[in-house]
């Protein structure tokens, strides 16, 4: 009989192939009806499942509180630059989207990795700050530019608070928490931050929801989901950035040079 060559390609997550589009084997028109919204097709595309509603609302949350943070942080800013340039679309979105990483927006992964790590190996949260001091090593999740105590996140207090009325349990946040206590009263401005909050929240979830084996959970944290959420949320924001600059007609960007210090080479050796 006929062998079949073995394919070079293998997808599980979306078939277009019948009659109807499938997403994680949903016909798109039951997700239509059944309302799943956004955050429903995402949790059938990323995690080839339903989630159940909170988690939904949860997920939807976190892409409506990371869409944007105004158009001076790097990524924002690197679009505008780049749109001002004169590039198109997709140009000015990557070029804000390859400034996404430990410092800016991209924290989540290693953020749930840390404090993950550091909660199951039954640390105190005083014994997780002073581990990750004495390694040199910046707590991901903790930190912002502008963001305090004095000058609360709101983005932080809406995550936050929901995970706690709605999730089954949450220690890692509360642990994150814990921790967050210590670090503002070294400095106020170590809060916990919308990085952080989201990814421990998102540990809880994948933990204690129910709709993940405790395989799956180690596996989706262990891949790089977190950052995910940022990325798409901050999409949003990117592509009102980049409109609004069309928009205004806004020329080439050039940086003023009264606010560059343009030293001499000579007293700097390589
Ligand atoms: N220190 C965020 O830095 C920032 C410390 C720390 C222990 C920490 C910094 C950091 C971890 C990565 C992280 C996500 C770079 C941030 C985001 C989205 C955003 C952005 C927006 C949006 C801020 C001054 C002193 C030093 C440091 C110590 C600082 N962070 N110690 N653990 N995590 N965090 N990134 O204020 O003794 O003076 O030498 O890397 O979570 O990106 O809106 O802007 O929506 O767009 O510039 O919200 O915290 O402070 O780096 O000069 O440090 O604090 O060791 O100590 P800063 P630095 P010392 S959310």
């Amino acid at each position: 009989g006929l062998i079949r060559k073995p394919a070079n390609f293998v997808s599980t997550i979306s078939d277009e192939r019948g009659e109807e589009l499938l997403y994680a084997g949903m016909p798109i028109s039951k997700a239509f009806q059944d309302d799943i919204g956004v955050a429903g097709v995402l949790s059938l595309l990323w995690f080839k499942r339903l989630l159940p509603d909170y988690a939904c609302k949860f997920i939807e949350m976190c892409l409506m509180v990371t869409a944007d943070h105004g158009p001076a942080v790097s990524g924002a800013h690197n679009t505008i630059v780049t749109a001002r340039a004169g590039k198109d679309l997709v140009s000015s979105l990557c070029s804000g989207l390859l400034t996404i990483g430990d410092r800016f927006g991209g924290a989540l992964d290693e953020a749930a990795q840390q404090f993950s790590e550091a909660y199951d190996a039954g640390l105190t949260p005083a014994q997780f700050v002073a581990k990750l001091r004495s390694e040199n090593k910046l707590i991901m999740g903790v930190g912002h530019k502008v963001k305090s105590v004095t000058n609360p996140d709101m983005r932080v207090t809406i995550i936050r608070d929901f995970c706690k009325k709605t999730f089954p349990t949450t220690p890692l946040l509360n642990f994150a928490l814990e921790v967050e206590k210590l670090t503002t009263a070294k400095k106020p401005n170590l809060i916990l931050n919308v990085d952080g909050c989201i990814a421990v929240c998102m540990v809880d979830l994948f933990r204690h929801s129910g709709a993940f084996t405790n395989e799956e959970a180690r596996e989706y944290l262990s891949i790089g989901t977190l950052n995910g959420l940022f990325v798409l949320g901050r999409t949003i924001g990117f592509v009102g950035h980049f409109l609004d600059q069309k928009r205004l007609k806004q020329g080439l960007y050039r940086h003023d040079w009264s606010d560059i210090s343009t030293l001499d080479p000579t007293k700097f050796p390589a």
